[in-house]
């Protein structure tokens, strides 16, 4: 019999009952951020892994997508399963040309194991620097994948605290490759929207042509998601940081809901709410249709109709 290793204690399973989001997507859009666990019994977790998540299917993942009327998903390897890209690949597969790829490689990857990706629908690789997920990769390590995925056309997903932008970006600046950022860098939302760690951030976009992905306000939320009292405007501490990103790069923005939500403590959202999260950081139909739908087209499907 086949044994499954416990959920890591306090471990929040994502919410099962997500409400009838208030704003419509636009048809077409993408959700450029979320992944697949396992499930365990098809796709095991990968022996040094820093958590263990309930399961969360591929399944499970496109019944969100119709519920919330997203169109397309951007499936990002999730550090559980490590450079084992299983589980995100047949999911991508499942989509039916309605999924993208990103995974996690090793350096001595051959050509013809990229070009296999590639065709499966893999258009980046994620490089980690979130010290609780994963241990540090050598930078030479890092660029030696960024060296040999740049002739794809691929890019590289940047995961990483806002406190270690300073030492990082001349590496990250260095990289051959596209860039794009997760979560907005992970601001501290306590700190000014004016002060300089943001700014930083925002000059490193600037400087580099970043591609920002406006999530996780759940992740970066202080003040938490609204009381009960049937306000759908939901985590707005996080909203001027995200507000500020979109109107200032309009062209370099992608949103995504990051289902299953993984390592949340304070609680998990419901994505219904992060639908309507949507309208606050992007105030006008242009900014919507190119945060949703043509940014995410332009790096994922390129060339394609939504
Ligand atoms: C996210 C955020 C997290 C986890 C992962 O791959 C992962 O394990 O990405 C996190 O714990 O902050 O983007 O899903």
């Amino acid at each position: 019999m086949t044994t499954f290793a416990p959920k890591t204690p306090g471990w929040l399973d994502w919410y099962p009952g997500p409400s009838e989001p208030a704003f419509r997507l636009p048809h077409g859009t993408v959700d450029a951020h979320c992944h697949v666990f396992g499930p365990q019994a098809e796709f095991p977790l990968a022996p040094e892994r820093k958590y263990t998540p309930c399961d969360a299917s591929k399944d499970q993942l496109f019944a969100l997508r119709d519920h919330l009327g997203i169109t397309r998903n951007v499936i990002v390897q999730a550090t559980c399963h490590g450079a084992d890209n299983s589980a995100m690949l047949d999911a991508v597969r499942a989509a039916g040309g309605r999924a993208r790829g990103v995974a996690t490689v090793p350096p001595d990857i051959g050509e013809r194991e990229l070009r296999e990706l590639d065709a499966a629908g893999v258009r980046g690789v994620r490089f980690n620097f979130v010290r609780r997920l994963v241990d540090a990769s050598p930078a030479d390590a890092l660029s030696t994948i960024a060296k040999k995925i740049a002739p794809l056309g691929w890019h590289v997903v940047l995961y990483f605290e806002s406190a270690d932008l300073e030492e990082l970006e001349d590496f990250f600046g260095s990289l051959p490759a596209p860039l794009v950022v997760d979560h907005m860098g992970r601001p501290d939302v306590s700190k000014p929207l004016h002060g300089p760690e943001f700014s930083r951030f925002l000059r490193f976009v600037d400087r580099n042509e970043v591609q920002v992905k406006v999530s996780c306000p759940e992740r970066l939320t202080v003040t938490g998601p609204p009381a009960l009292d049937g306000e759908r405007h939901a985590y707005t501490d996080v909203v001027p940081f995200a507000r500020r990103v979109v109107e200032e790069f309009p062209d370099q923005v992608l949103w995504g809901t990051d289902w299953p939500h993984p390592n949340l403590k304070s609680h998990m959202p419901d994505d219904g709410l992060l639908v309507d999260y949507v309208p606050q950081i992007a105030v006008t139909g242009e900014q919507q249709r190119k945060l949703l739908v043509d940014n995410p087209m332009r790096l994922y499907w390129p060339g394609e109709t939504a």
